[in-house]
């Protein structure tokens, strides 16, 4: 039995270098079992370890997640302040095994608004990982596209001209590769205010998969997925 040739796609089809998550689901998956939605939140914090792991393999530049957005300071105090108890605790537990595996980290996002014990254990994280070379994993955290554009903005216009070019030099994804796939999960199909600007020519994939529930394979999938989509920038 023969086996067919691997598809190797023609000619435009590229690797993906910078995709993008929006990690949707946690408190629908926590829901469906009858259990609270801090449950869900941990199971995500689980499948975020297992992706970052499973990225590895992947060949990808930059992996940005999507973690705290500005429109979470709506949510109850209690839930804000069990997602500030995550981060704190996933610093903790999984900076060294990420320093480790040579992921440099990089933060997109007003973090700074967080307090201040915070503030420095993403520093030192931050720090810990920036001679690193191998993935990226970008984590908005207080980030919002539309405010980020505005902070851009302000500075482009302190400078001179507003342009696309002098605004695109200015947003913190500057020193990153161009999106070329954004993911959400859960079914929902909304950008809802994340990576604006970078998605003008993005790729979008939207599963129902909740995101406890998605792994690695999922994104080798979207990337397959997206190595056979022509791409086209608005020409033909
Ligand atoms: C999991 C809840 C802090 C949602 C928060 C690698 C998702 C906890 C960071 C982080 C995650 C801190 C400093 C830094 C980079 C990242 C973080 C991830 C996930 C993905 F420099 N919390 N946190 N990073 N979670």
């Amino acid at each position: 039995m023969s086996v067919p040739a691997a598809k190797t796609g023609g000619p435009g089809e590229a690797q993906a270098r910078h995709v993008a998550i929006i990690m949707d689901g946690n408190g629908r998956w926590a829901k469906k079992r009858r259990m609270p939605r801090a449950f869900g939140h941990q199971k995500g914090v689980e499948a975020v370890r297992a992706l970052v792991r499973g990225a590895q393999g992947l060949g990808l530049e930059v992996l940005t997640l999507y973690a705290f957005s500005t429109e979470n300071w709506r949510r109850p105090e209690d839930e804000i302040s069990d997602l500030m108890g995550l981060m704190e605790r996933f610093i903790l537990s999984d900076l060294e095994e990420m320093a480790g595996n040579n992921i440099r980290l990089k933060i997109i996002g007003d973090y700074k608004a967080f307090k201040g014990e915070l503030v420095d254990l993403i520093e030192g994280a931050l720090t810990r990982t920036a001679a690193n070379t191998g993935t990226t994993i970008a984590v908005a955290l207080n980030y919002g596209s539309m405010d980020e554009i505005a902070r851009a903005a302000t500075k482009a216009a302190a400078e001179g001209p507003i342009t696309p070019e002098t605004i695109a030099r200015h947003l913190d994804t500057a020193d990153l590769p161009p999106l070329d796939l954004l993911i959400r999960t859960s079914g929902e199909e909304r950008l809802s205010n994340f990576l604006l600007w970078q998605a003008a020519y993005a790729e979008l994939w939207f599963t129902d998969v909740l995101w406890p529930d998605f792994t690695a394979d999922h994104l080798k999938q979207a990337m397959q997925d997206f190595a056979t989509r022509e791409r086209r920038y608005g020409g033909r």
